[in-house]
């Protein structure tokens, strides 16, 4: 079959109505009626897990749970030991979140394997490439939950790192605590890491989540890198005095600091082609109507194309701040809880993914976009275990961790097809 061939059109689309109507299903599988979040470790994560399994199933997969919770679903060549392409995304959200962010990723590559799958002799459904093709649904992807993000991904990279068992989510449940809720054995955790030897690369289809592809008209493009991030908690502090009886020369008002603060987080990455940071929580304390903020917590999210971009940019915010404190008479600290460096796409995959766009364009098109993400995908945990590789489908307006997300039938089936040539081309590639 020739790469992008053999997908049969009709197929494709039949595929692709599939997979927005699962996007639907796994849109009703949450803990807030109205809206939809799923964290990891609940009882929506076994939900949407028991729901993926039976998808897995149907295509003639296994299904496995690993020690991280993440789902597996595996599709075997005549030699049920040999490496396996992984194909996924992830199946937890942000709060109020979109319905395709990580959930039509793992969709398409079981549309993907839908279709490319071949019946053997003895009636059982295999991969027919040197590889086998693996589906996996990572969870905690954006790490709502306990705030660290890529948990999931990182088990199975081996990053685990055990400092995180003491997280802690809004109810005071450490990490450690739920995972036995959920029936998982945190002494476990190492069986859920993979051998670079078991894989032969990582493919995810995601949504650009930016409006980059909706700008330039096209559907899909290739993704040379993932961003860097760094999440940090900043606390400033200030005094709390009475609101009326305290005048404005003796206040030392810690959310006027914290606002001063956060648009200085905004003008410095303005001013950085490729860095971006965002406040996107602030609490003050005591918090009452009638007292002067003592004190201001706030989450910065900051994000760089290139690790020494984020973290000069870092720097830039951390001298502001010392600026701002000292003008109003403040302290600030800083408590870092995520970091996570720039991952490149491998050559050899952007490579096989742009193959694949192409695959779906009429004969003499421009070759499709090559662009960072600016969103962060499990591909940053996976990329210290394997080669991976992104396809971004179009997301109109670019509107993303928000209920208007959204993605075109027409641009996932495109997405289909070209994942589908993709694999084609990379089982048309030497084995490494
Ligand atoms: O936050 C992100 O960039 C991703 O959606 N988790
Ligand atoms: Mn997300
Ligand atoms: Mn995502």
């Amino acid at each position: 079959m020739r790469p992008g061939e053999g997908l049969d059109p009709v197929a494709v689309q039949d595929a692709a109505r599939r997979v927005m109507a699962r996007c639907d299903a796994l849109a009703s599988i949450t803990a807030t009626p109205g809206a939809i979040e799923r964290v990891y470790l609940s009882p929506e994560h076994a939900r949407a897990n028991r729901a993926a399994a039976g998808w897995m199933r149907e295509l003639g997969m296994t299904a496995r749970e690993d020690a991280a919770g993440n789902l597996v679903g595996r599709l075997d060549t005549a030699d049920s030991e040999s490496a396996a392409l992984l194909l996924g995304s992830h199946l937890d959200t942000v709060p109020d979140a979109g319905r395709y962010d990580g959930m039509a990723g793992v969709l398409i590559a079981l549309a993907v394997v839908r279709l490319l799958r071949r019946r053997a002799d003895d009636g059982t459904w295999r991969s027919p490439f040197p590889f086998a093709l693996e589906v996996i649904a990572f969870w905690d992807e954006e790490g709502t939950r306990f705030g660290t993000a890529l948990l999931g991904s990182s088990a199975v990279a081996g990053t685990w790192d055990p400092a995180w068992w003491e997280l802690t989510d809004d109810s005071g449940t450490t990490l450690r605590e739920a995972f036995a809720d959920f029936g998982l054995d945190p002494s476990r955790i190492g069986d859920a890491a993979r051998r670079p030897e078991e894989l032969r690369g990582y493919l995810e289809a995601h949504i650009e989540q930016g409006p980059e592809l909706d700008r330039r008209g096209e559907p899909l493009a290739v993704v040379s890198s993932i961003a860097s991030a760094r999440r940090f908690h900043l606390t400033v502090e200030g005094q709390a005095r009475h609101a009326g009886g305290t005048p404005y020369d003796m206040r030392h008002d810690a959310l006027l600091g914290a606002s001063e603060a956060a648009l200085a987080v905004e003008r410095i990455c303005r001013g950085e082609h490729h860095a971006v940071g965002t406040v996107g929580r602030l609490e003050t304390f005591p918090g009452a109507v009638n007292i002067v903020p003592g004190e201001a917590r706030l989450s910065l999210d900051l994000r760089g194309e290139l690790d020494e971009t984020r973290d000069r940019v870092w720097e830039s915010i951390g001298k502001e701040l010392d600026v701002i404190a000292g003008r109003r008479g403040l302290r600030w600290r800083a408590e870092e809880f995520h970091s996570a460096p720039a991952v490149l796409c491998a050559p050899l995959l952007q490579d096989v993914i742009r193959a694949g766009i192409v695959a779906t364009l009429p004969a003499g098109a421009d070759d499709p976009a090559t662009i960072y993400s600016r969103a962060g995908h499990d591909g940053m945990a996976l990329g210290a275990l394997t080669d991976i590789g992104m396809v971004f489908l179009r997301n109109p307006d670019g509107i993303s961790h928000h209920p208007a997300e959204s993605v075109s039938s027409q641009d996932v089936a495109a997405g289909i097809r070209a994942l589908g040539a993709a694999v084609t081309h990379l089982a048309a590639e030497p084995a490494p």
